[in-house]
């Protein structure tokens, strides 16, 4: 099972509360208050881990629970402060803090397909996240956007809270409350015996929707059977499922390319794409996020035409399907591989597709046979980041 979307409930820990106790003890008639102090509640703290690539782990316990604190006790002793909750979610997970109001709705009908625009992140751009005072209050604004303040929102989702994208990179999602002060704290010389003592504070809580979009440099789009799966098992040692019937492969797959002096590319390879995509036909749009911070894409091309239809007509309909989801796509930098050469009708199909746009760079491939791979390496190398210096 693949998760790339699920909604969670957070909660951190509350206090624990604070204590009246006097002291006692043979011979001291009035030792004065003792009450020690509650403990403070566990965070709810989640950790972006790169050995996960899905977030299956909270799709089985989403209810996300910190340990509260303990409560003072007598003689002056504070409660232990409670654990806390350290949830390991994969890198390139976006959490949303969902509107109480959307929640609530959602939860009446039960279905979460409302249509969501997609945000401005598309563009590559990171949101600042500023954490304000002790107050959990933060603005989240784009980078370049810092005048204007554009919120990062979503009709669906919410608000974006924090973008995990490094390892080992953690956000404090729900704090947990602050313990009580024990009666010793209040003794004062009108009041030496107060018989009073502070409850804790309560821990954060809230509705999360945390949602992963897949880090790769390339990314493989095209429509079903183009061969994407074959070209990814021939660049890298992911060995995804083959097959020549559409919608073979039914979850994005990430496969690393290695180089010779040791340099490595990610590479996703994304459910096939047709016509009415944007209309949830087929697998939909549903898998187009996993692309969204890819560096360049492959638009794989079945230039044999073995289903029956033209390249040149998937091309136009797999760009129209990407911009339907989110124009940012169109501008990243795009290498067209033209897949089964080794077929008889491709080599024509290629000068017409060629002549259709030349402006566009097109490499011909026979994934199956191992032909052309290697340039394509070379190519999607070049691309994301620059000619490879040569060794002197
Ligand atoms: N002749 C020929 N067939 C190929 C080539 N590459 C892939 N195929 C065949 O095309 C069919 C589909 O290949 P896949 O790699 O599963 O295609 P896909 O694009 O991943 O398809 P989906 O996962 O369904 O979207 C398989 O039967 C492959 O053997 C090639 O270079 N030449
Ligand atoms: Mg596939």
């Amino acid at each position: 099972m693949f998760v790339d979307e699920i909604k969670v409930f957070a909660q951190a820990g509350h206090g624990g509360k604070g204590c009246v106790a006097f002291h006692r003890e043979a011979f001291i008639a009035k030792g004065g208050p003792s009450g020690g102090n509650g403990g403070r509640g566990g965070d709810v703290i989640l950790q972006a881990d790169h050995d996960l690539n899905n977030l299956i782990q909270q799709f089985f316990n989403p209810r996300l629970i910190a340990e509260r604190g303990v409560g003072g006790m007598g003689k002056g002793m504070d409660g232990p402060a409670g654990k806390d909750l350290i949830i390991k979610v994969p890198c390139g997970t976006l959490v949303w803090k969902l509107a109480e109001e959307i929640s609530a709705e959602e939860d009446e009908d039960g279905s979460d397909e409302a249509h969501s625009k997609a945000i401005p992140l598309s563009t590559g751009k990171r949101p600042v996240i500023r954490h304000s005072g002790g107050q959990r209050a933060m603005e989240i604004q784009l980078d370049e956007d810092e005048e204007t303040g554009t919120e990062v929102r979503d009709a669906r989702k919410g608000e974006l809270v924090t973008d995990l994208t490094q390892d080992g990179q953690t956000f404090v999602l729900c704090k947990g409350g602050r313990g009580g002060l024990g009666n010793r704290n209040f003794a004062t010389a009108r009041n030496q015996t107060p018989r009073f003592a502070q409850p804790g504070e309560p821990g954060e809580e809230g509705n999360y929707l945390l949602e992963l979009r897949i880090i790769a440099e390339v990314g493989l789009v095209g429509y079903p059977n183009a061969g994407k799966s074959t070209l990814l098992k021939a660049i890298s040692k992911a060995r995804p499922k083959i097959a020549p019937y559409p919608f073979t492969t039914l979850h994005p797959q990430i496969g690393i390319v290695e180089y010779p002096d040791f340099h490595r590319l990610t590479v996703c390879d994304v459910p096939g794409l047709i016509e009415g995509a944007h209309n949830n036909v087929g697998l939909g749009h549903k898998f187009l996020r996993h692309i969204q911070r890819c560096k360049i894409l492959a638009i794989l091309l079945d230039m044999a035409g073995i289903d029956g239809r033209e390249p040149w007509d998937d091309y136009r309909q797999v760009l129209k399907e990407l911009e339907l989801y989110d124009p940012a796509l169109l501008k990243k930098p795009r290498l067209v591989v033209a897949n089964k050469m080794d077929e008889a009708v491709a080599e024509a199909k290629l000068k017409t597709f060629k002549r259709k746009v030349p402006k566009t760079n097109v490499l011909g491939i026979s994934a199956e046979l191992d032909d052309g791979v290697d340039k394509f390496k070379e190519l999607i190398r070049e691309m994301v980041q620059g000619k490879p210096r040569k060794r002197r």
